[in-house]
């Protein structure tokens, strides 16, 4: 299975996240990404491969340009603000809500942050854009694999993705590197695309990116959204609009589920994807869901994540898995490299 590693990943490296009133270390740090990379080392599992330039075309059919150019720029005008910004992270503080206008664009850096994003857990630092930007190349690199014909890849890297919508970042995402992989596919002559999205938060940013589109078929299997991030998206009741009516399907479970009620609703999706007819797989691969994660409220154990991999495999179908979530640092290596073992001991 090809790898593509992001070298660049340890460049976005925020310092705290502001949670309940204070400011918190990260949980959504390199070592995560370091920690799987080992394990696919001390397995022998993968071939690290090299990411291709990223046309930007391709990067504005996912995110809005002006969006894109913000983001590019941002840490730079946070440090002309005051130079002191240099030791700390941007994090925004204003938002505009219901009743605010969303089409203007202020001079103010702070206001623009706010227009950009929808959470102040995600911070922006001075490695952000390299870091986000060498990411969505490797996905992209991940889906000319599979439309070069490969069977599978994955692509190893962070800041993760499936938070971040066409026009703003949240919940530790910027780019959403699954939106831009399953683009790539349909560019690269796939009909229709699934992206089964198995991160224990869901995937909002994918969500939306392709809510009223027909081609893109977005599954997600997380934690019910009443009572957990990102809260106010992820209802079973989201069927997708316009051309894209029926084309999403949200599945979600209480927070204490375990494997076994999991695993069926892993098969609801994964039926789903199958009616839909597909031609290509994208899966947005939290481990968050193990039971020790610090953040997360799922109950799968380090053997379950194997029979995951196992039953994505028997869907049959070119899979690429890109790395999202996942905070038991010791153990998001074992984990991640289960699921791929197991893809690979029934796929061939
Ligand atoms: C990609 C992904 O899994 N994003 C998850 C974002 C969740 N953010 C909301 C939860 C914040 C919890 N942070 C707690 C840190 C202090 N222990
Ligand atoms: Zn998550």
């Amino acid at each position: 299975m090809q790898v593509f590693y992001n070298e660049h990943h340890a460049l976005h490296h925020g310092r705290h996240e502001m949670f309940r009133g204070a400011l918190v270390p990260c949980v959504e740090v390199p070592a995560r990404v370091d920690h799987v990379l080992q394990e696919l080392r001390a397995r022998g599992l993968g071939r690290i491969a090299q990411p291709p330039e990223i046309p930007r075309d391709l990067l504005e059919r996912v995110h809005a340009p002006r969006y894109l150019r913000f983001l590019e720029g941002a840490w730079d005008e946070w440090v002309v603000l005051d130079a002191a910004n240099a030791q700390r992270d941007a994090i925004p503080s204003y938002w505009p809500i219901r009743g605010f206008r969303s089409d203007v664009l202020p001079a103010s850096f702070h206001a623009r942050m706010g227009l950009f994003s929808f959470d102040a857990g995600s911070p922006l630092t001075a490695g952000t854009w390299a870091a986000a930007s060498q990411g969505a190349a490797c996905a992209v690199g991940g889906a000319r694999a599979l439309l070069a014909g490969e069977r599978s890849a994955f692509v190893l890297t962070r800041p993760p993705g499936h938070h971040a919508g066409p026009d703003f970042f949240g919940g530790y995402c910027f780019l959403n590197n699954a939106a831009l992989a399953a683009q790539a596919l349909r560019d690269g002559g796939c009909a229709r695309v699934a992206v089964l999205d198995v991160d224990y938060h869901h995937g909002n940013g994918t969500q939306t990116i392709f809510y009223e589109r027909g081609d893109v078929f977005f599954a997600s299997v997380h934690g019910d959204p009443r009572t957990e991030y990102p809260y106010f998206l992820g209802y079973g009741d989201e069927r997708g609009a316009g051309a894209g009516l029926d084309c999403n399907l949200n599945l979600p479970l209480p927070r204490g589920t375990g494997f076994a009620r999991w695993r069926d609703t892993l098969a609801v999706a994964l039926d789903a994807i199958a009616r839909f007819g597909a031609d290509a797989l994208v899966v947005s691969l939290g481990v968050d869901t193990f039971a020790l994660d610090p953040i997360s409220g799922f109950g799968l154990g380090s053997a379950d994540y194997l029979r995951v991999g196992e039953d994505i495999a028997a869907s049959a179908l070119p899979t690429l898995f890109v790395f999202e979530g996942g905070y038991a640092v010791a153990e998001v290596g074992v984990n991640a490299a289960n699921v791929l073992d197991g893809f690979l001991s029934r796929a061939g």
